[in-house]
């Protein structure tokens, strides 16, 4: 039956994910040896090794081999990305920005190590990240490299994560319109997901027709990861609340529930996953099943 094939399906995807968030995590710890000066580097391992879900990596390795390229090829720049993912959140979780206490279930890196070892490991793995990807790519024409070096330092910048973040921390407390909301969500979470397809597939020897087409399905996932987030918020803290009322659809936080309905935003988030999907309709079932099953994931995802 349909059901069955679908679990079989996510079955599968967990072993997927499972295998390459390992691999993804073994380059990680060997990109970073733990050398002097000590303290900086056991900061830049703590937050990486922490063990996020590497959404972003995994999505990378799998559009390079989605468009015939081998797994090989992307896992360095898989990996910076994963390295400039963390530096986000190192900086992100700074008293100055959103002052947080914990990060995937452990002590932010400025409450483990100190504010100046977490400002200063965020910008050596926002360094390291280009170098990794510069000097461990191999078997990739330079032309390539050279374009996937851009385009990932561009979602990083003040077009990027940067300006996302900016706009963010100066709409706070305000009420803000859908257009500034979605502003924030492009820049400061389906820009790097964007990023981590593209480069995925130009490393993989994909055309500008299969850019342009995955460039496509990863704008269609980052929103869909952004709605999920908010329908997450609310149904988590009236969860915990024990009302029908989340957090959300009180304060002033713009949010998809808040503008349009939780009802409304589930179906949106439908219509996303069947966006996606047409997105891989042009391309061999079988390799497209990891990118199809991604977008399963990200809808059907609890935290
Ligand atoms: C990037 C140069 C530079 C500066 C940082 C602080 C900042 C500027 C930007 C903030 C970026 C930010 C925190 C975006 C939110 C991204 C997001 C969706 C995080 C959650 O990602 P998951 O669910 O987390 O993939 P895990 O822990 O699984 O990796």
């Amino acid at each position: 039956s349909t059901e069955t094939q679908t679990q079989t399906g996510s079955l599968q995807f967990d072993t997927y994910m499972a295998k390459m968030a390992k691999q993804v995590h073994e380059t990680l710890d060997e990109a970073v040896p733990l050398r002097h000066p000590l303290k900086i580097h056991e900061a830049m391992r703590y937050s990486l090794l922490a063990g996020g879900k590497r959404v972003r990596p995994i999505l990378c390795i799998a559009s390079c081999e989605l468009v015939g390229g081998d797994e090989a090829a992307a896992r360095p720049i898989a990996c910076a990305i994963e390295m400039i993912h963390t530096m986000s959140l190192i900086h992100d979780d700074l008293p100055c920005m959103d002052d947080d206490d914990f990060r995937r279930g452990k002590l932010t890196c400025h409450k483990a190590f100190g504010e100046e070892t977490a400002v200063l490991a965020g910008d050596a793995l926002l360094s390291l990240a280009f170098e990794h990807v510069a000097t461990e790519t191999t078997s990739v024409s330079s032309d390539r490299v050279v374009r996937a070096i851009a385009i990932l330092a561009s979602a990083v910048g003040s077009d990027g994560l940067a300006g996302g973040q900016t706009v963010d921390i100066a709409s706070e407390g305000k009420i803000i319109d859908l257009s500034e909301l979605e502003y924030i969500h492009l820049h400061k979470t389906t820009l790097l997901l964007e990023a981590s397809v593209v480069c995925g597939v130009i490393m993989g020897g994909g055309h500008a027709v299969d850019v342009d087409r995955l460039r496509k399905y990863a704008r269609y996932i980052g929103l869909l990861f952004q709605v999920v987030d908010d329908i997450l918020d609310v149904t988590k803290s009236s969860e915990e609340l024990g009302k029908t009322a989340g957090k959300d659809l009180e304060s002033d936080k713009a949010t998809y529930p808040k503008l349009m309905g939780i009802e409304k935003a589930k179906e949106f988030a439908n219509a996303l996953v069947a966006k996606a999907h047409e997105e891989l309709s042009y391309y061999n079932s079988t390799k497209a099943a990891p990118l199809y099953q991604f977008a399963n994931y990200i809808a059907q995802r609890q935290n």
